[in-house]
């Protein structure tokens, strides 16, 4: 059966576009954590939403699982097939056709495979910004970013990737093609079927396009690094630059003393310019579409006024874009840091701001003293809520052994505080297989339930991404 399958696939895709071999199948089986390691019957590399839908057909036929997969940088291991060998994984990658730039509506019409850089640089040829931003732009894909809801550095001002999304094209469980792309800003004609995609992760149907938002380029940008003494300050300076500067705040980052000592270690070029690396430095960017001096003027004085409220103790402002570019990098390097040291264990949440200080100075406590010389990697999008708040082992102690042992007590620690917070234990990154088990007991019975139900509607077979998100 399964060779007849394979045949049948090559005759949809032609051979080159069907690996097999052991050695072609690899760079597709794990994921960029590490943490996730599968198997496949072959990965596909499809071309058109035809040819999806001819593959999602054979698989349905052949009780076949798939797993959507596009640049595989997701962190909760969702586009890593199980260890049964019996899945294929249906990768986007040759997918990638730009097919509008519709400058009047502004809006992009494109293919779930285009790199996300790729998308930013063809907008920014045509003097628009398409503002979803984050670490893995370079190898991150469209498809993927809608799959995750996938947040990033620019969500204050331009919200996540389900608000900058119009409208989406998807092949269903059936191996139907729905094509939502026409792109409207209001159609209120019953379900929306779009935001059903968004976020689903590969559960619920193959994104093949989209239509996505385009905003006018700004003119200039000012990035400032802050240093701060406490997450009541930070509030208060986020509510500061929130009230003078309003939509042109676009950037607003924290990192602590720890992320930054870490990633000093690993990235010494990339040292904190701010002396002494203070408890918490700010990242704050300004986007501008009225003068350079403008925006320079307003940061100033938004600084000025921070200094005399004692809420900031330094500040540095980027002089040209390579500065600002290496605040940015600082900022990025964090994540790539713990991926050096060692496997970490994450935790990616929002708590509401008014929660963040107790939270940190409460799970901080408890961290320390349950787990002597532990070190708290705790950074993030401070302007949305969302903290990055990752444990490594205290130094010198081998990270795989100290997971082995601590990854689950630590998870309950912090997720007990996130429900006591009222928050949630995933921000941007999504569930894939890793918050699966938790996700049941955070949703509450109700929701948790109301997931199946839509996942048996619209996979009854659950061909699509089994296991990932949902389990039925
Ligand atoms: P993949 O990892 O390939 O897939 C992710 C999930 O989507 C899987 O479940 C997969 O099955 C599904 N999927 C993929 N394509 C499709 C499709 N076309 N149709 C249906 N399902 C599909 N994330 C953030 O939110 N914010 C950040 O700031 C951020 N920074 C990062 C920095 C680094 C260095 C790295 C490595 C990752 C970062 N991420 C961040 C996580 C990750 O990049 C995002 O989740 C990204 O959106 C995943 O895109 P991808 O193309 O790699 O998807
Ligand atoms: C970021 O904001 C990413 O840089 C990665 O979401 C977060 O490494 C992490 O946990
Ligand atoms: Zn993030």
């Amino acid at each position: 059966m399964r060779s007849e399958f394979l045949e049948e696939l090559i005759l949809t895709l032609g051979h080159p576009n069907v690996l097999v071999d052991d050695d072609d199948k690899a760079p597709y089986l794990t994921d960029w954590r590490k943490r996730y390691s599968g198997k496949a019957l072959a990965i596909t590399l499809p071309k058109t939403v035809q040819e999806i839908a001819q593959i999602v057909q054979l698989c349905a036929k052949n009780q076949i699982a798939i797993v959507p997969q596009g640049g595989h940088t997701g962190f909760c291991g969702g586009a890593t097939p199980d260890n049964t060998g019996a899945q294929i994984i249906l990768n986007l990658k040759r997918m990638n056709a730009i097919r509008e730039i519709d400058k009047a509506n502004q809006k992009i019409t494109l293919e779930a495979g285009c790199i996300l850089q790729a998308v930013q640089d063809k907008a920014a040829e045509q003097d628009f910004l398409f503002p979803l931003s984050l670490g893995a732009e370079g190898s991150c894909m469209i498809g993927g970013n809608l799959a995750t809801n996938a947040g990033g550095t620019n969500v204050l001002r331009y919200g996540n990737t389900r608000d900058l999304c119009l409208g989406l094209e998807v092949v269903t469980a059936k191996g139907e093609i729905w094509n939502g792309l026409k792109g409207l800003r209001k159609d209120n004609t019953g379900y929306d079927l779009r935001d059903l995609f968004i976020g689903s992760e590969g559960t619920l149907g193959i994104i093949t396009a989209a239509v996505m938002k385009l905003y006018p380029l700004p003119i200039s940008q000012w990035t400032t690094l802050v240093a701060i003494d406490s997450i009541e300050s930070t509030i208060a300076l986020l509510n500061l630059f929130q009230k003078r500067a309003t939509s042109l705040l676009t950037g607003f980052e924290m990192m602590t003393q720890e992320s930054l000592t870490l990633n000093e270690k690993h990235f010494p070029h990339m040292a904190n310019p701010l002396q002494g690396n203070p408890p918490y430095t700010i990242l704050i960017e300004l986007s501008d579409h009225e003068s350079e001096e403008h925006v320079r003027q307003l940061l100033e004085t938004i600084l000025e006024e921070a200094f005399e409220a004692g809420l900031i103790s330094d500040a540095v402002i980027a002089n040209n874009l390579s500065q600002a570019n290496s605040f940015w990098h600082m900022r990025e390097h964090i994540t790539l840091a713990q991926a050096e040291e060692g496997a970490n264990l994450k935790h990616d949440i929002t708590i509401p701001l008014s929660s963040l200080d107790n939270f940190i100075k409460e799970t901080d406590a408890q961290m320390r003293s349950q787990y002597p010389g532990v070190r708290i990697i705790n950074f993030g999008h401070l302007g949305d809520g969302n903290l990055h708040y990752n444990i490594a082992p205290p130094l010198g102690v081998d990270p795989k052994a100290f997971n082995l042992i601590h990854e689950k007590p630590i998870h309950e620690l912090i997720y007990a505080q996130v429900e006591r917070c009222h928050g949630s234990i995933s921000a941007e990154h999504g569930v894939g297989q890793l918050k699966l088990e938790d996700l049941r007991a955070h949703k509450g019975e109700v929701a948790h339930e109301l997931m199946k139900t839509l996942k048996r509607a619209l996979d009854p077979q659950n061909i699509l991404n089994p296991h990932k998100v949902v389990s039925i």
